[in-house]
């Protein structure tokens, strides 16, 4: 392997942009055996994706991701299209001896997570899915914390992750809310990153039972969208997914866990909050405030919330970065996944989290779906190593 690594990115909007951002600054702030070379990116428009290619750096353009998976100069693949593209690009990708990163959710439907796992495990290239949220230090430190028993023995996880900006019933159609492309409404895009962050601070979820509802079924048509916003086309058209989901959870280690996604939360923006109770403290953590862990322990004798804010040098990655009480923000999480990605590769480790992350974190949002229709509890499957 070359001294650097050569990427190819497909997808330019909103993660194309996150992606770019990172490989940019990656290398400027962590010390790599491997640094990203940014070689090419992908997208079906040629004079936006080439547009995109200059203003962020990219050395090269290709409309077809399948000639840019088999392009001998590129080694990793980095997928940021929608849900519904991950499955025939990673395989193809790994069949074509590339390593491969995507956004989450790994897939639209559990099947295609397991042919993306069988996929990567028989060509053994390293693979990765992009849970940025996991990457905050405060997250990082918190999942540091309980592994080293300070809360005790987890009893409660409770999660919420809440956004307002579907809450327009006039807000125009776009991929994310038709099944076919994003899989899934509130439930898949931010539910996948509640379940990867409650699996990552308390370990497997075994079984769930939840319900969901689309409140506004129609939307106007969409004319052009960009990221998250866009203007409104001709006519109407039928939401396909949900626009919120709620689910209890019973963990493998007996732990519960509750869990509220909406996009219909008037006023909360990207309110992405976990909280965790053990038999000797809690910790609690909200994107809005991204650097603060909370952090209450029964063995203090002034009672109370401590407020850890996480910037000190010693906390998980902040050695990359700034001084003590110098915040980070949404683009580092990103910049973060990034490096433990080439550290892990130039190591020959696999980077954490895996695909086997992201397709057990499918499982459970798939159980909470067949819970929908069954309204009973449902078992979560089981993905072996
Ligand atoms: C939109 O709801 C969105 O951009 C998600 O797709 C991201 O995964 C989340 O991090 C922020 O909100």
């Amino acid at each position: 392997m070359s001294a650097s690594l050569n990427v190819g990115l497909v997808g330019y909007k909103f993660m194309g942009k996150a992606h770019s951002h990172a490989y940019q600054s990656v290398g400027r702030f962590f010390n790599l055996d491997l640094p990203p070379v940014m070689k090419a990116v992908c997208g079906r428009n040629a004079e936006a994706v080439q547009e995109f290619a200059q203003q962020w750096g990219w050395e090269s353009t290709e409309t077809d991701w399948r000639k840019l998976v088999t392009r001998d100069d590129i080694d990793l693949i980095d997928i940021g299209s929608p849900g519904s593209t991950h499955a025939e690009i990673a395989i193809a990708a790994a069949e074509a001896g590339k390593h491969v990163y995507c956004e989450k959710p790994l897939a639209n439907s559990l099947d295609d997570c397991k042919r993306m796992l069988a996929a990567v495990k028989k060509s053994g290239v390293k693979n990765m899915i992009n849970f940025n949220y996991r990457k905050t230090p405060a997250m990082a430190l918190a999942k540091k914390m309980i592994d080293a028993g300070e809360i005790g023995e987890v009893r409660h996880v409770r999660c919420t992750y809440l956004q307002d900006w579907l809450v327009d019933p006039e807000f125009p159609m776009n991929w994310r809310m038709r099944k076919e492309t994003a899989g899934a409404g509130a439930h898949g895009d931010l539910g996948a990153h509640s379940v990867d962050l409650a699996r990552f601070l308390a370990g497997d979820i075994s079984q769930v039972v939840g319900d969901m509802k689309t409140f506004i079924t129609e939307r106007p048509a969409e004319g052009s969208s960009s990221g998250l916003t866009g203007t409104a086309g001709e006519g109407t058209e039928p939401v396909t997914v949900d626009d919120c989901s709620l689910f209890l959870a019973r963990f493998a280690s007996g732990a519960l866990g509750s869990f509220e996604a909406t996009r219909l939360a008037p006023g909360r923006k990207n309110f992405n909050r976990i909280e965790v109770n053990g038999s000797k403290g809690t910790l609690a953590w909200c994107f809005e405030d991204l650097n603060v862990l909370q952090y209450y322990s029964t063995a203090d004798s002034h009672q109370g919330f401590k407020q850890i804010i996480a910037t000190e040098g010693d906390h998980p990655y902040m050695d990359a970065w700034w001084p003590p009480g110098h915040m980070l923000g949404y683009d580092h999480t990103f910049v973060n996944a990034v490096a433990d990605m080439l550290r892990a590769i130039a190591a020959d480790k696999n980077p954490s989290p895996c695909f086997l992350a992201g397709a057990r974190c499918v499982a459970v949002l798939d159980a909470v779906e067949r819970s929908v229709q069954s309204s009973k509890w449902e078992d979560v499957e089981v993905i072996e190593a």
